[in-house]
């Protein structure tokens, strides 16, 4: 399975729990976890087979992060901003994340054409930073198949997941094809009508792309 779905507010629930039958994770947004007070974590351990991951969005010191993490237990995976740096941010948070076996996935480019105005010249940068973390994973842009090859070749071993297909114009597959493990999905399946339909279908386009480009 190539798809993540992105839950970002509470009122998709229905819609999630029905299109996470075709997903192999659900990626919790921080609007939903904020908005539920946590509660979106245990409901999509309850509607949900897959892992759940937290988009907290990480970016602060080592010790407000850690504490961060701590106010959402149960996840298997959390998501931070690699433009903290290494030393007293990111070095304890994964630290600590390690202690309690949750994965940590290091955002290094954004799906946002504003992700070129600082982010992204700074790819070399936040790729080291990366290298030094040795996180379980990265997040890189769907919009900009280029940045997720990037990323591939120089971590042939990282799980790469790719947001921005659907409603911020990626196609299913753009990014499987430059490397990436999985595709995150949210609006484009959560405002669909029927949301599995559209999960299925999306993981069918997925497949096809996948057999041209390898
Ligand atoms: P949608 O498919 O509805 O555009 O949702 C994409 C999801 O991925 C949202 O939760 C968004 O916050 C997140 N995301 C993104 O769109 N671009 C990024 O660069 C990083 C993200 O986490």
């Amino acid at each position: 399975m190539t798809l993540i779905i992105a839950w970002d507010r509470p009122g998709d629930a229905k819609a999630v729990e029905q299109a996470c039958r075709a997903a192999v994770a659900v990626k919790l947004g921080l609007p939903l976890v904020i908005q539920t007070r946590g509660r979106a974590v245990y409901d999509a351990r309850r509607m949900c087979d897959g892992m759940v991951i937290a988009d907290l969005k990480l970016a602060d010191i080592g010790a407000t992060m850690k504490s961060i993490v701590d106010s959402i237990p149960g996840v298997d995976g959390v998501i931070a901003h690699a433009f903290v740096g290494v030393e007293g941010a990111l070095d304890e948070l994964k630290e600590h994340l390690d202690s309690k076996g949750v994965g940590l996935y290091l955002l290094v480019s954004m799906s946002h054409p504003g992700s070129r105005d600082v982010i992204d010249q700074a790819i070399d940068r936040l790729f080291d930073v990366a290298e030094k973390v040795d996180p379980l994973g990265l997040v890189a842009p769907a919009t900009r198949p280029g940045i997720v090859r990037m990323a591939r070749d120089r971590f042939p071993d990282k799980v790469i997941i790719s947001p921005g297909v659907g409603a911020q114009g990626a196609r299913p597959g753009d990014a499987l094809c430059a490397g990436a493990n999985y595709e995150i999905v949210g609006r484009a399946i959560t405002r669909s009508g029927n949301p599995l339909e559209r999960a299925l279908e999306i993981r069918r386009m997925q497949e096809v792309a996948l057999r041209y480009c390898r």
